[in-house]
């Protein structure tokens, strides 16, 4: 995994070479998602739990918000634990009928008055909402590398400079938070692991950059136990060997530490240094590719969604042609108010590079909804051949057609996170299947720059 390259000191070596790496990771992931859809819910403290129940004391804390963190709640606590710390408000009581503002923070709790919302994980939801994000991560960089629902590396050295590294994160925050509506913590480095601490040292909404040649002087004052791969237990070890930040163990003799780690030692040892070469690989290869979006206002007015509908199919189209894929299936997704996921496809003979036939499958597929509120739309080409090493796709259109499919998920192997579940899932309800089309090879011209 990690290697090693040789040692960089810091302010030294050609800074060209130098990759630049965004980690992008949602802030109280589930507790933002539960506000998205009940808005109440913001400036609250939210508790979120798994295996909980409306009502009951069991199961344990996904998340917290971080205004019921401040109370003592936190990730894996049981439920029971939690509620001792911060009561709960009356469920679907999203009014505050004791008249106390809540207070921002535990300084000025009232104990009367002191409640939060408890909320069950809805998987589902979250999922939906992680695609949406992951749309704009792929937007925004050409390697993304997605290890859990709510976290995600981007190497984006092609896409911007050092110089101006800063403004571009930003602009991938702020993309999240206006057209999700959730916010993200990145931080931006030269490597992954460096990258993943930055994101982490100033949450909630934190944007931190490691300059290169800085990194080791950025870790140097950090507790070990902030170095990725450092659990309570190495930590605590290290501390009893006198190890306690990231500059003692970047000091520390690697013979040592291999002597009681292993080869893990010297591992920890580089990482410490901020000497971390492992390049950001791709999660895998689509199962699909999406582009969604959402209207400021809901609309009903056809127009509208037929104009958003062709930008994104070109979009979409545009994608899948940089990243060398054909497509069989084309869909749309449709979300009415409140927050109602409807999808639509159509197989094709064989897998095709088209355009323009993109638009009019999906502008076809939308026609269903010409009458309904719209919040938001999607347009989606899946069951994916990839060309650039074998030709034969073109060959392919006696393949069967249509799968039965209608939850064709984005594929997201996730070998870096425990936590990890996402599969950045679309809802599908009701699939079209097996509507055959010509399929045609044109050339079609496309062009939605991404930033
Ligand atoms: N999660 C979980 N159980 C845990 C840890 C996390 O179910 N023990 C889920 C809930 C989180 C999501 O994974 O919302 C993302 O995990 P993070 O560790 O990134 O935590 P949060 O996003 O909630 O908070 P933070 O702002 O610290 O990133
Ligand atoms: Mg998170």
């Amino acid at each position: 995994m990690s290697d090693r390259g040789g040692s960089r000191l810091p302010g030294v070596g050609d800074e060209r070479e130098e990759r630049i790496v965004l980690h992008v990771d949602m802030d109280c992931f589930y507790a933002a998602c539960e506000r998205l859809r009940e808005p109440d819910l913001r400036g609250e403290p939210v508790v979120v739990g798994m295996g909980y129940e409306e009502g009951e004391n069991h199961g344990a804390v996904a998340t917290a918000s971080y205004e019921a963190r401040e109370y003592g709640v936190e990730s894996a606590q049981a439920i029971g634990s939690a509620l001792e710390r911060l009561p709960r408000k009356a469920e679907g009581d999203s009014t505050d009928s004791s008249g106390a503002d809540s207070e921002d923070g535990a300084d000025g709790e009232d104990e009367a008055d002191v409640a939060g919302y408890y909320r069950p994980v809805d998987i589902e939801f979250y999922k939906s909402v992680s695609t949406d994000v992951r749309a704009i991560l792929h937007d925004c960089a050409d390697t993304v590398r997605e290890v859990s629902i709510d976290e995600a590396y981007l190497d984006v050295t092609e896409r911007t400079a050092w110089e101006v590294a800063e403004g571009f994160a930003r602009h991938v925050k702020n993309r999240i938070e206006r057209e999700v509506g959730v916010t993200a913590s990145v931080g931006v480095a030269p490597n992954m692991s460096a990258a993943k601490i930055a994101s982490d040292h100033d949450k909630p909404d934190g944007l931190v950059v490691v300059e290169p040649g800085t990194t080791r002087d950025f870790l140097a004052p950090l507790d070990v136990a902030e170095i990725h791969g450092i659990g309570p237990v190495t930590a605590r070890t290290l501390r009893e060997m006198g190890i306690e930040t990231a500059g003692d163990l970047a000091d520390a003799d690697p013979r040592t530490l291999v002597d009681r780690f292993g080869e893990r030692g010297r591992e920890l040892y580089h990482r410490a240094r901020g000497d971390d070469e492992r390049r950001v690989t791709p999660t895998g290869r689509p199962k699909s590719l999406s582009r969604e979006s959402a209207f400021t206002d809901p609309t009903t007015d056809p127009e509208e969604k037929c104009a958003r509908v062709s930008t994104l199919a070109a979009a979409v189209a545009e994608r899948a042609r940089d990243r060398d894929a054909m497509y069989r299936t084309i869909g749309v997704k449709v979300v009415t108010p409140p927050f109602d996921v409807h999808t639509r496809e159509q197989s094709l003979p064989g897998p095709v590079d088209d355009p323009e036939l993109v638009e009019e499958v999906a502008l076809d597929l939308l026609a269903e909804f010409d009458d309904d509120r719209v919040r938001k739309v999607g347009v989606r080409v899946s069951n994916l051949q990839f060309t650039e090493s074998d030709q034969t796709s073109l060959d392919g259109f006696d393949a069967p057609s249509g799968t039965g499919e209608s939850r064709t998920a984005d594929s997201s192997d996730s070998a870096d996170d425990p936590k990890s579940s996402a599969e950045a899932a679309d809802d599908g309800e009701k699939t079209d299947e097996g509507v055959h089309r010509t399929s045609r090879k044109r050339d079609g011209q496309v062009s939605l720059s991404d930033f």
